[in-house]
């Protein structure tokens, strides 16, 4: 007898949407490979396999239990013959060459350096390497390189914001982003969204919805946050983008991507003294202070459900979810709303909830979303 039961046979979704995926990674080490693929594949522009590999990581991610044969993977959707080909390297020998060769590749090392700069894109970190560039101080001692605004701010803390931030830092900025809505707007609603929300105990960044029941309000909330944050000393950098929204210019073919709410993305400073527990800092660094990357988005409130659901991630299980509503329900989903093509109409929402059963899909916990 085998010292291991055998995993349950029940059938897993292709879409990420139905399936419950917490921060528990049973398969990290087949996923941290495919990640690196995916991302290699993204780097350079090959958007078919890097999703692939993308929708492969989030069914492992999706499992209770360690894949350790091909043949107990062999009932799973989305994997392919080649992510098969190297969960089979993986699994006999404990690492893939082909993730190997990647990792030890010049274009994809400098590629993931210069991409993990706050503002610099994939097109612009492509340029650099085309120009000859392969490190920090050579793209900053390049007379011919201008960096933006926010590049510049991105190399400037670089080493804070590329440091994970903590619950504990989430939760103090959580209090200081509430004192401000609540003093602009007594009546302001104020959510954690993205990682922190499913239960992620460390994030890139902390991203916030802020909004008002009183119908334009919210337009001019993010400026007035903005405004007080700058006077308290604690703004190092904003990017703010005004809202282009408007319901009756909503298109019923196709969503886009990206939402029309106003945003901004910032950089503040975080004081120690605001920590509980402390600052997360590297060993040694006894500063008072740290530099924190945090998202704001504000949408009208009849529209907060939406955003709430779209802001929430993973961007996984919202690339799903599109695709779900779009190919087994006629329907078109994104941070604004939810249009059903077959009865020509916009469904409404109140809750996350009320969104998952207009689509008729068992609701998901936010703590079930880290496909
Ligand atoms: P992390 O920060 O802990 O690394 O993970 P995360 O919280 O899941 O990632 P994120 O990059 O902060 O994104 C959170 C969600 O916000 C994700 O589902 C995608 C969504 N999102 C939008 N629009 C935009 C946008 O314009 N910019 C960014 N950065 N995220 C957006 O819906
Ligand atoms: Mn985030
Ligand atoms: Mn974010």
């Amino acid at each position: 007898a085998s010292a291991t039961p055998p995993p349950p046979k029940a059938t897993v979704s292709q879409y990420a949407c139905q399936r419950r995926t917490t921060t528990e990674n049973n398969n990290k080490t087949l996923t941290d490979a495919f990640e690196v693929l995916a991302d290699s594949y993204e780097l350079n522009e090959m958007e078919g396999p890097c999703l692939a590999f993308r929708r492969a990581v989030s069914v492992l991610k999706s499992l209770p239990w360690a894949v350790k044969s091909l043949e107990t993977a062999q009932d799973l959707p989305c994997l392919g013959e080649h992510s098969k080909a190297v969960m089979k390297e993986i699994l006999q020998y404990g690492h893939s060459f082909e993730v190997e060769k990647t990792l030890s590749d010049e274009r994809y090392q400098t590629l993931k350096l210069f991409t993990s700069v706050f503002g610099v894109g994939p097109k612009t970190a492509d340029k650099w390497y085309r120009r000859g560039l392969r490190s920090f101080s050579e793209v900053l001692t390049d007379s011919s390189i201008q960096l933006n605004r926010m590049q510049q701010s991105g190399f400037l803390h670089y080493g804070d914001i590329s440091r994970a931030v903590s619950k504990a830092e989430a939760r103090a900025l959580r209090s200081i982003i509430d004192e401000a809505v609540h003093v602009i707007t007594p009546d302001a609603v104020l959510a954690l969204t993205g990682g922190f929300r499913r239960g992620k105990e460390f994030g890139h960044d902390v991203d916030f919805i802020v909004t008002t029941p009183e119908p334009g309000e919210e337009e001019t909330l993010l400026p007035k946050i903005m405004n007080r944050l700058t006077k308290q000393g604690i703004l190092l950098f904003s990017d703010y983008q005004t809202s282009t929204f408007e319901m009756s210019k909503l298109p019923c073919h196709r969503f886009e991507a990206m939402d029309h709410f106003a945003k901004c993305f910032l950089i503040l400073r975080l004081e120690a003294s605001k920590v509980e527990g402390g600052l997360h800092l590297a060993e040694g660094d006894s500063r008072g202070w740290r530099a924190v990357r945090v998202d704001l988005v504000s949408p009208p409130m009849e529209r907060y459900a939406f955003a709430l659901l779209g802001w929430t991630g993973s961007r996984q299980f919202e690339r799903d979810l599109r695709r779900f509503a779009r190919m087994e329900r006629r329907m078109l989903l994104d941070n604004h709303a939810l249009y059903d093509k077959t009865k020509k109409e916009f469904l409404a929402a109140t809750t996350e909830k009320d969104i998952f059963a207009h689509l008729g899909l068992e609701y998901i916990e936010p703590w079930q979303r880290n496909a």
